[in-house]
């Protein structure tokens, strides 16, 4: 009874603040977050000023608002694909249906040099992957984009609520000047005749070869040796005759247009044999081509080395080449890439006068082009200033400039000029670029690209925790860009540390501070060991330390120290450690642990460059590749991506990654690819599986040749070393 006059009693209606949907004797609710009601007796609550309902959003919903815009927006280009990638924005809006869409401008720079950009939408047949409105995650890959242009990408977020209001659209942009990529412009090569030593190609030109192409790269090694040691070499012609091969031998062969900007991508590869040694089997007409073209070439080489003898003109510069050459006949000797054909990296200290070599190889700038600003730094040759370079109808840049203080000797003229003469001889978008330098009047100076944020280890310090993983891998990538193409002139950099890395606007990073001797001089870390040698310890390969033998191996130990430099926000190797026991951990097969937050991936390539045994580490272009899989495929690295993420206590919490180095990348990793069958089919699909293998297993699964069986299980003990120390380290493999 009672309860029938409860229910019977009339509620009265709802004052200002409270709502009720529905008429009948129901209770009057809050008004949700974000709105209000003024009248009495309201069915609804009015969203708040800049907030509002989506039509699917009940009355009983929070009013919500548009997103803010994306963070960390970053592009990642490699020859055939651009890669955004950005992290959620800091407000939702109070939503979880937050989408993505990406807006594409191609920007030409206006003609004069106001520097104002002229932009329109983006050609339609690029492609977006998986498509570039509505996207729920933070990356995508976009394909088909022109060589040698810049595209602005504004990157939107959006909820259901966007565009209810007058609200701006939440976005985000990057620029991305794409020199450095483009998609292959030379398709079939054909080969027009082989004789013993020689193989003479040809393809065809493309229609629309860049106007700015300059020559063409053929790259060629021995079939299976790639990693052992390719040769490569330059014609202005679609045309080549390759000499010096070995008779009955499979050759590999691609070919990529080299433009002033940059390479294009490679061609396929096109495999081509030598003729056998039998004289008859080789084209006697060909040979007779090639004697003629021999004994025409020494002929020229005789009269001009006459020529120039006679006048006396140049005899330095004989003299200099010709023991550039002895180096780099020495460095074959002793085991490295060959470069035989190739510009390779030229040593400015073979020229019996340096200031010859910073001529060849630096732009003079008139001083008054240039605008010192501020000083920025202190160098061991003088201060670092920052400026702009303003040449005469070019569009103004912002430089750093390295000056050489009054009062120097000769010799640290030299030294300092030196590092132009290396840095002058290359060019690619992940190394510093040289402007040029001021050698005629005082004060001398280098003048170089402008990074604005400086030097990668100050800048992660500061910057703590605030990039997601794919950001950092975008870095590291960067980096190895770099590293691969000094490795492949044959350029050793033997001080790789992020304090020598320095990081643009957009997050680029850049390989700088070159000079070899000098710069360990320069270089803080650097410390004398039992030889003599002056050695940053603990970014440097353990033979390097102990018995100088630097090398590119040596390089990617050191990039590895840098990987984890990275990772860890600037975190000091091995910590306070001392630099001898450094030294001494590592000989008994210590390895730094992940830092905090790393995948487990990245820890594994780490650990894959600190091999022991040099030879086993990869190569550079095998961590880009292994990178470019990864942000490519980033959900490994994304799981970890959380903000205000802590690392598991414990190895249940870790996720459960896949493995991420194959059992293909590591027998490529220690070129007996031609293994992997062998291992798949018996059901070795892991490297966590083989890492118990013994001997015997090897030869059961039908590996029979002993040097072979040797090489593998050697690798499989440092990797069950690597393994040891990764559970160590708390993680689960
Ligand atoms: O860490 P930083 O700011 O970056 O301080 C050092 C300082 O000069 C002394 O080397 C900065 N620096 C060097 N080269 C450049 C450059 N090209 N652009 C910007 N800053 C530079 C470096």
């Amino acid at each position: 009874m009672i309860h029938s006059i409860s229910r019977n009693k009339v509620r009265p209606a709802c004052k200002p603040g409270f709502f009720k949907a529905y008429a009948g004797n129901t209770k009057c609710t809050d008004c949700p977050q974000h709105s209000s009601s003024h009248d009495q007796a309201a069915t609804i609550c009015h969203c708040d000023k800049g907030f509002y309902r989506a039509i699917k959003d009940s009355s009983a919903m929070p009013c919500t608002r548009p997103p803010s815009a994306p963070r960390n927006l970053v592009s990642l280009i490699n020859d055939t694909a651009l890669f955004l990638l950005w992290m959620p924005p800091s407000d939702t809006g109070g939503r979880k249906d937050i989408t993505y869409n990406i807006l594409c401008q191609r920007c030409e720079e206006r003609d004069g040099d106001s520097g104002v950009a002229q932009c329109e939408p983006c050609e339609p047949d690029l492609r977006f992957i998986p498509r570039p409105l509505g996207l729920t995650g933070t990356s995508v890959a976009i394909l088909d984009f022109a060589t040698h242009a810049n595209y602005t990408f504004h990157v939107e977020s959006a909820n259901g609520v966007s565009g209810l209001g007058v609200s701006p659209r939440s976005l985000a942009n990057v620029t991305v000047n794409t020199n450095q990529a483009g998609p292959a412009l030379v398709g079939v090569v054909k080969k027009d005749w082989a004789s013993e030593n020689s193989i003479a190609l040809s393809w065809s030109e493309v229609e629309q070869l860049p106007s700015d192409k300059v020559d063409y790269e053929v790259k060629y090694f021995e079939k299976e040796q790639e990693q052992l040691s390719y040769s490569s070499t330059r014609t202005r012609n679609p045309s080549v005759v390759v000499r010096g091969l070995r008779p009955s031998t499979v050759y590999v062969f691609h070919v990529r247009v080299r433009t002033a900007a940059g390479y294009t991508a490679y061609s396929p590869n096109f495999e081509f044999a030598t003729a056998a040694e039998d004289p008859d089997i080789a084209d006697q007409g060909q040979v007779l081509v090639v004697v003629t073209a021999a004994v025409g070439g020494f002929s020229l080489l005789v009269i001009l080395t006459l020529f120039l003898l006679i006048t006396g003109r140049c005899q330095g510069y004989i003299k200099a080449r010709m023991k550039s050459e002895e180096k780099r006949r020495t460095r074959f000797r002793s085991g490295h890439v060959p470069f035989s054909g190739m510009k390779s990296y030229v040593d400015p200290d073979t020229y019996e006068d340096p200031t010859q070599a910073v001529e060849e190889f630096a732009k003079e700038i008139e001083p008054s082009y240039i605008c010192i600003e501020r000083v920025i730094g202190a160098g061991e040759f003088g201060e670092v200033c920052s400026g702009r370079l303003r040449i005469p109808g070019r569009v103004d840049i912002a430089v750093a400039i390295k000056t050489l203080k009054g009062g120097y000797i000769e010799q640290q003229r030299r030294d300092f000029l030196r590092e132009a003469s290396i840095m002058g001889q290359f060019d690619n978008p992940n190394i510093i670029r040289l402007e040029g330098v001021v050698t005629r009047t005082r004060p001398v100076m280098i003048v170089v690209e402008y990074m604005e944020n400086g030097s990668l280890d100050s800048f992660l310090r500061t910057r703590d925790g605030q990039f997601t993983v794919l950001q950092l891998v975008g870095m590291l990538r960067g980096i190895v860009v770099g590293m691969t193409f000094l490795s492949e002139i044959g350029y050793i950099h033997r001080d790789l540390a992020a304090r020598n890395i320095l990081v643009d606007e957009n997050l680029v990073c850049k390989v700088s501070d070159f000079g070899m001797t000098r710069v360990l001089e320069d270089d803080s870390e650097a410390a004398y060991t039992a030889t003599g040698g002056k050695i940053p310890i603990r970014w440097t390969a353990p033979e390097a330390i102990a018995y100088g033998k630097f090398s590119t191996s040596s390089d990617v130990w050191s990039y590895a120290i840098v990987m984890w430099e990275v990772m860890s926000y600037g975190e000091r190797p091995y910590w306070e450690m001392s630099n001898q026991d450094v030294i001494l951990s590592i000989e008994e097969g210590y390895r730094l642990p992940a830092p905090m937050g790393c995948p487990v991936t990245l820890h594994q390539l780490m650990l894959h460059c600190w091999q022991k045994e040099s030879n086993l580490r990869p190569r550079f272009n095998n961590v880009l590749s292994f990178l470019d899989k990864l942000i490519i495929n980033p959900s490994h690295l994304l799981a970890l991506v959380n903000d205000g993420q802590s690392y598991p206590d414990s190895p249940e919490d870790m996720p459960d990654y896949p493995l991420f180095i194959s059992i293909g990348d590591w027998l490529d990793s220690i070129k007996m690819s031609q293994y992997k069958n062998n291992f798949l089919a018996a059901g070795y699909t892991t490297l966590d599986s083989i890492s118990t293998m013994s001997i015997e297993d090897i030869r059961r699964i039908g590996i029979c040749l002993i040097g072979h069986q040797r090489r593998i299980i050697s690798s499989i003990q440092s990797l069950r070393l690597q393994l040891h120390h990764i559970q160590q380290s708390g993680f689960q493999v």
